[in-house]
């Protein structure tokens, strides 16, 4: 096995994230080559809303030095935008990665529908990020391997059963497999179907191999790597715009918070532990794509409701001593709050992917580690503000 070994130089793009950061400690663990790009747009706009992670994050390079000082390996830090064509061409150009990472996107879908600016910078940043990522790969390493973080959030929520990616369609008797619809619910997700429209292109027309993981809503806080010292942890978020569900409600349990449902909760999705995340992406570079092949995987490993969450947050944190009690607070959301959701995602799982599944027994190990960091919370960033049909315009549709 350690014969077959090939170290990979890898280019890991957003490496400060949630997800970034973690990525980089997993690669550089199993002796790859990793660069971490990043221009702190996400420590930027908690900055300006004076909010911020739960964990006490360090800055990037207290963070490489405290890897290098704990393991011995190198991380490389980049510092600068993928909105800026000319430094990612030179980035590529003198790294020649093998295989790219793709994170540095905006990945809020409240944030995305706060105004016309957090709209433009979101799709400036997703879309035309992505678009100079698909240039300097032409120009410089044409074979390399993208690795591109999409959405379930793509898809939407159809009345049939989601594919992976591609769907085969009979119309008017004729047969073809083609891209799955995407209906997405907000400009954040639909920044990410642009992207996957460039990056089929992309392989379609120049050749290109990129695997773009449709991943579901992540939760947890603690991986392999993170849990060696506390300055290697990665962020946690919780507010209303960066939050997630799931991380969300556990926070909300710990310091006495109703748990904000929106509306009646019934709203479905993919949902996948932070760890197993790891475990795809390594998956997904251990397995690359063919050249010319925009392969699509949906990553996630379970599908919850909302209210279901809830109600699994109110019951593990009892056993702890929280009284967490449920609101089904008005949804600041246009969705559908009960439909039917059923997708496919096998492919990922039939690479290996073992599942760390959810239970009472994560969430009280999670709301531990919250309670650990209890007095860094900013309550006021908890209630949604944001909302998708500011007032005025549904009253005018309702009289309308
Ligand atoms: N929700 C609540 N209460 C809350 C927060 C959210 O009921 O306090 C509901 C939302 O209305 C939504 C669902 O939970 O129906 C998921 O919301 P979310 O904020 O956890 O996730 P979402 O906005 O969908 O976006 C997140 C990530 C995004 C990723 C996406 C995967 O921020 O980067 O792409 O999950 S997916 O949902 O599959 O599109």
């Amino acid at each position: 096995m350690w014969l077959d070994f090939r170290a990979m130089r890898t280019l890991i793009l957003g490496g400060d994230g949630y997800l970034g950061w973690p990525t980089a400690m997993r690669f550089s663990s199993r002796g790859h080559d990793v660069t971490v790009l990043d221009d702190f747009s996400r420590r930027r706009w908690h900055h300006e809303r004076s909010t911020g992670s739960l964990t006490p994050i360090r800055s990037l390079f207290e963070r490489v030095d405290a890897w290098r000082e704990l393991t011995g390996h190198e991380i490389q830090t980049m510092v600068g935008s993928v909105q800026d064509g000319e430094f990612l061409d030179q980035v590529i150009a003198e790294i020649r990665p093998d295989v790219v990472i793709h994170y540095a996107e905006q990945p809020s879908a409240p944030f995305s529908m706060g105004s016309r600016r957090q709209a433009v910078e979101t799709q400036q940043n997703n879309v035309i990020g992505t678009l100079n990522l698909l240039f300097a790969l032409r120009d410089h390493v044409p074979a390399c391997h993208l690795i591109k973080l999409g959405t379930m959030g793509e898809y939407g929520t159809p009345n049939i059963d989601i594919e992976e990616g591609y769907i085969e369609i009979e119309h008017k008797g004729r047969r073809d497999t083609l891209p799955y619809p995407k209906v997405p619910g907000s400009i954040y997700h639909l920044s990410k179907v642009h992207d996957s429209h460039n990056i089929h292109f992309a392989c379609r027309v120049w050749g290109l191999r990129a695997t773009d993981l449709n991943q579901g809503v992540v939760y947890g806080i603690e991986t392999e790597e993170t849990a060696i010292d506390e300055r290697l942890v990665t962020r946690f978020d919780y507010d209303e715009l960066f939050g997630t569900a799931l991380n969300r409600f556990c926070v909300q349990a710990v310091i006495g918070h109703p748990l904000t449902v929106y509306g009646e909760g019934g709203q479905t999705r993919g949902f996948l532990n932070i760890r197993d995340t790891l475990q795809c992406i390594e998956l997904a570079a251990n397995n690359p794509a063919p050249l010319g092949e925009f392969r699509v995987f949906n990553q996630f490993t379970e599908q919850f409701s909302v209210g279901e969450l809830a109600a699994l947050v109110q019951e593990a944190s009892a056993e702890l001593g929280y009284e967490a009690t449920i609101e089904n607070v008005p949804n600041p959301r246009v969705e559908a709050e009960q439909h039917y959701y059923n997708a496919v995602n096998t492919k990922l799982l039939d690479l290996g992917l073992q599942p760390h599944y959810l239970g009472p027994e994560l969430v009280r190990s999670t709301l531990k580690t919250i309670a650990r960091y209890q007095q860094h919370v900013i309550t006021r960033a908890i209630a949604p503000k944001t909302v998708w049909r500011p007032a005025e315009l549904s009253g005018e549709a309702m009289s309308g």
